[in-house]
């Protein structure tokens, strides 16, 4: 057999949003002999492209693409003691989280699947994220990016509150700085000075890409 028929039902299983069956299908092909970054590349982040096309087509909308996600990270905790080993190039490193006073993390949790079924690295910090936290975890975990959501009018100003730590603290050249939740808009990202924003969780991964120029 090729190595394609044991990547099309990891495939399958991800668009399903199939977790025990993506869990499953990456086992087999590991067993198989088809190498991780194939499972990874040509199964998981494949499939998981497609789900951002078919969101942004609106044929699968937040809930499918909550299943999708966590079929994909059900694939992707298999895989991640291995790629340790091999070193496996990541696209970079995010640090996310929902901001100070804010403990909404639905949104958050997808951006944050979606941008691991892209390959990046994803430190996520969990919500009520000061912005010295988020600050810190970036310089002790070397990250590019550091991902803010909102979905709170209150605690929307935190995100400047922390750009503001970045600039204090002299890091404001090193990380890209990008944020989203329901009430943020490209303005207010313009406003506080972030380097982006977007509206949901696979355009925020092409956002990711843009901002570490891959
Ligand atoms: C679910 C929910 C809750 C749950 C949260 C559960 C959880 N674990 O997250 C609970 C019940 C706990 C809750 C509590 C409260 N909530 Co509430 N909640 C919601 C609700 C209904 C849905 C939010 C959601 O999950 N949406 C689905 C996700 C997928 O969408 P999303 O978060 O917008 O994320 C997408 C994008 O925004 C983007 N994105 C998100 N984050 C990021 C980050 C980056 C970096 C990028 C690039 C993109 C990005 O991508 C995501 C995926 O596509 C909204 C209503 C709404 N329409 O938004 C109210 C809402 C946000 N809540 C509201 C309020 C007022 C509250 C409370 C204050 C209520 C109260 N009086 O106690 C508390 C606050 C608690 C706190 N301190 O945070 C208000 C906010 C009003 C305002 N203007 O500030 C809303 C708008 C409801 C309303 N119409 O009044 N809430």
């Amino acid at each position: 057999m090729e190595y394609q028929d044991f990547i099309v039902p990891i495939y399958e299983a991800v668009l399903d949003g199939n977790a025990p069956a993506a869990k499953a299908a990456v086992e087999v092909a590991l067993l198989e002999g088809v190498p991780v970054e194939v499972v990874l590349k040509e199964g998981l982040i494949n499939a998981m492209a497609e789900v951002g096309r078919l969101f942004e087509e609106n044929e699968y909308f937040v809930p499918e693409m909550l299943v999708s996600a966590r079929a994909m990270q059900s694939g992707l905790n298999i895989l991640k003691p291995l790629l340790a080993e091999i070193g496996a190039p990541s696209a970079g490193r995010v640090v996310i989280g929902t901001v100070k006073g804010d403990l909404h993390d639905i949104g958050k949790n997808l951006v944050g699947m979606m941008l691991e079924g892209a390959g990046f690295e994803v430190i996520d910090l969990g919500t009520d994220v000061s912005p010295e936290k988020f600050v810190k975890a970036a310089v002790d975990n070397d990250a590019a990016i550091i991902g803010m959501s909102a979905l709170l009018t209150t605690t929307m100003p935190s995100m400047g509150a922390t750009i503001k730590h970045l600039e204090e603290q002299g890091l404001r050249e090193q990380v890209k700085v990008m944020v989203g939740g329901a009430p943020v808009t490209d303005g207010f990202a313009e406003q506080i000075g972030a380097d982006g924003y977007s509206p949901d969780a696979s355009s925020a991964v092409r956002l990711a890409k843009f901002l570490v120029e891959i």
